[in-house]
């Protein structure tokens, strides 16, 4: 049996470059290697794109996965090297056969919003996750709650300014908040898959702190009724025909699940399966396909819901790229699910596969 040249695009420029960089390690020690060989492009905090030898076994360490332009077996590319020669000769390999399908392991603006998947359409390769639509809207809270609303899924209210509205009549836009909210309120730039920029607001004081602060980050930004309530999760897997997981709970330990307690201290607490009614599962369920169809998923999504005291379902957001270490949420919830984490890896690559094999028998002229 041929091996599947496996890509792995990791790294990048971002403040989620070392999680990128803990996933790909993950995913490759993870790997059944007599089916995958391991291409690794590492996109710096620079922003080059260096491509490290194939790897055919397992990794020692993360820091393996680090590479540097000084390293005789590293070379710099041009992403369209991605569909040439240029990939095996770099590994010092006769064979010029390109890339079978890649891993797009990158967060934040120029990796989950639709960019790379854009480049990789361009380029004509299979890659794993959602394209570039739904990962565009998914990128945008605001675009992606217009579209929930539009598919009549349950949510919080909320409303949106964009940076230039907000100078030319800072008043009015505090006004609008209040008028439709009141407080507290969660402020957030529109664009960031992180935690950066948020603030919970619970006073004209703190509101006009928390518009300075999220302007920062964004040109847009998004304002959300506050929601009493747990948060739930759930994993949806597929493409055109999806599967649910098991759903999941988060145990805050800090007044919002902010940057830090989601990224450096590792210790917020998963509950999996979170104990829910049969019936509110079955409604988280729903809304988690439609919510899937709603942004034109493939793949995978983390579909996130608010679950109130009364038994009421909201959906707060859809994750394009989840955390996907085996200690995150999606995994875990898979795992869960009677899904192993390679198991998880090897599916996603074969809907990958599934779904450019589709594209490609469309018809593009008459
Ligand atoms: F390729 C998949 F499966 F679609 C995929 C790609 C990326 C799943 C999860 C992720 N997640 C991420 O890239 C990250 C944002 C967690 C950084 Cl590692």
């Amino acid at each position: 049996m041929m091996k599947i040249k496996l890509g792995l695009l990791y790294g990048g420029k971002s403040a989620e470059h070392k999680v990128s960089l803990q996933t790909a390690f993950a995913v490759i020690s993870a790997l059944d290697h007599s089916k995958f060989d391991v291409y690794p492009i590492y996109i710096s905090e620079q922003g080059e794109w260096l491509q490290g030898k194939r790897i055919e076994g397992k990794v020692e360490s993360v820091a393996q996965l680090k590479f540097s332009q000084d390293d005789q077996s590293v070379q710099e590319i041009a992403p369209v090297a991605l569909t040439s020669s240029i990939i095996p000769a770099s590994a010092q390999q006769p064979s010029s056969e390109p890339i079978d399908v890649i891993f797009p392991l990158l967060h934040g603006p120029n990796g989950e919003d639709g960019t790379v998947q854009g480049l990789l359409e361009l380029l004509n390769i299979p890659y794993a996750g959602n394209g570039v639509l739904a990962s565009a809207a998914g990128m945008d809270k605001v675009i992606m709650k217009n579209l929930f609303a539009q598919a009549g899924i349950p949510q919080a209210k909320y409303v949106h300014f964009l940076k230039t509205e907000w100078k030319e009549n800072p008043e009015k836009t505090y006004e609008a908040v209040e008028k439709e909210l009141g407080y507290p309120v969660f402020v957030k730039p529109a664009n960031l898959g992180s935690s950066v920029g948020i603030s919970k607001a619970k006073n004209r004081e703190s509101l006009i702190a928390a518009f300075e602060e999220a302007f920062q980050f964004d040109r847009k930004i998004i304002i959300e009724e506050n929601i009493v309530g747990r948060e739930i999760e759930i994993g949806v897997l597929g493409n055109d025909k999806v599967a649910c997981s098991v759903v999941g709970e988060i145990k805050p330990s800090v007044e919002f699940y902010d940057y830090n307690a989601k990224y450096e201290s590792g210790e917020t607490g998963l509950i999996i399966p979170a104990q829910v009614e049969e019936e509110v599962y079955e409604k988280i369920k729903h809304y988690a396909e439609v919510a899937f169809k709603a942004i034109d998923g493939s793949g995978l999504t983390r579909a996130d819901f608010f679950v109130t005291e009364d038994g009421g379902v909201l959906i707060n957001e859809v994750n394009t790229m989840p955390g996907f270490t085996p200690f995150s949420m999606y995994p875990q919830l898979w795992q869960a699910t009677g899904l192993t984490y390679p198991a998880l890896i090897e599916k996603l690559i074969d809907l990958a596969i599934e779904r450019y094999e589709q594209k490609q028998q469309i018809k593009y002229n008459i």
